[in-house]
């Protein structure tokens, strides 16, 4: 009989070779005709499976609420500062994309994995946050520059107000509104913030939508997928920032020497 050549490349998640493209197995025809939305692109692409729509609605919420958050955000900043010193569109982009990670935005993923790991091993908010203290690690999720206990983000409790509405169980995020209480109690600032409302609550979709097998779950949350959300939701505003600086023809930026302590 024949035999297959091997091959370099396996994919699973998309097919261009017919008619028309597919997400995972999904022809273009059927996405545009089902009336189907971002939220339920990310299910097939990322997750390889169309996903209840109150689940495709919290993602699409999540991409709009993460979609920007100012000027003075580390991204945007980035951002800027690249499309003023002449940049294209995509360094501006990519400029203020690379400043994501533990402190900015990209927090979901370990936010999801500690939450996770503390609630599932039963322990209570104390035992988590003073072993993570002991560890010398910040709890992921906690903490914001500007957001305190009595001016909370607006974001968070839109999330949470959703997935009270919607989901059949908040059991993580019900956690993580405990850990925040006592993270409270500590200091004012350490507040639940946007990848801690994110990973818990998508801890919460994982787990009680009935789409994902615990082994699946436990695949998604040790790859690390959440905070693709806030990548791919902060690429609209950094995007929006580089067109309003070419349209606002501003120069190349500089740093005042007045803002800068020169010390020895
Ligand atoms: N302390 C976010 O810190 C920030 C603690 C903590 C225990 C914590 C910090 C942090 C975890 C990472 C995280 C996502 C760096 C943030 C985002 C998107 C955004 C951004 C925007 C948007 C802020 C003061 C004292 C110190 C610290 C202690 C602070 N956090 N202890 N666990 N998690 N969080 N990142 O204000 O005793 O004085 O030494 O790393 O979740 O990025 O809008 O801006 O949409 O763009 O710089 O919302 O919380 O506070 O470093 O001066 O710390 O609090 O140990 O204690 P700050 P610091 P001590 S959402």
């Amino acid at each position: 009989g024949k035999v297959r050549a091997p091959t370099h490349i396996i994919s699973t998640i998309s097919d261009d070779r017919g008619e028309e493209p597919c997400y995972a197995g999904v022809p273009m025809s059927s996405i545009v005709e089902s009336g189907y939305g971002v939220g339920d692109v990310i299910s097939l692409l990322w997750f390889k499976r169309s996903l209840p729509r109150y689940c495709t609605h919290f993602i699409e919420i999540c991409i709009m609420l993460c979609a920007d958050h100012g000027p003075c955000v580390s991204g945007a900043h980035n951002t800027i500062v690249t499309a003023r010193a002449g940049k294209d569109l995509v360094s501006s982009l990519v400029s203020g994309l690379l400043t994501i990670g533990p402190r900015f935005g990209g927090a979901i993923d370990d936010a999801a994995r500690y939450f996770k790991d503390a609630y599932d091993r039963g322990l209570t908010p104390y035992e988590f946050v003073e072993g993570m203290k002991k560890k010398g690690i910040r709890v992921p999720g906690i903490g914001h520059r500007i957001k305190r206990g009595d001016n909370k983000d607006k974001r968070v409790e839109l999330l949470q107000l959703f997935a009270r509405t919607h989901f059949p169980s908040v059991k993580y995020m019900e956690y993580a509104v405990q850990v925040e209480t006592y993270t409270l109690s500590k200091a004012n600032n350490l507040v639940m913030n946007v990848d801690g409302a994110i990973g818990s609550l998508f801890l919460d979709l994982l787990a009680g939508s009935g789409m994902f097998t615990k082994q699946e779950i436990d695949e998604i949350v040790e790859i690390g997928y959440l905070n693709g959300l806030f990548v791919l939701a902060r690429s609209i505003g950094l995007i929006g920032h580089t067109f309003d600086q070419k349209r606002l023809k501003q120069p190349l930026y500089r740093h005042p020497w007045e803002d800068v302590l020169y010390t020895k």
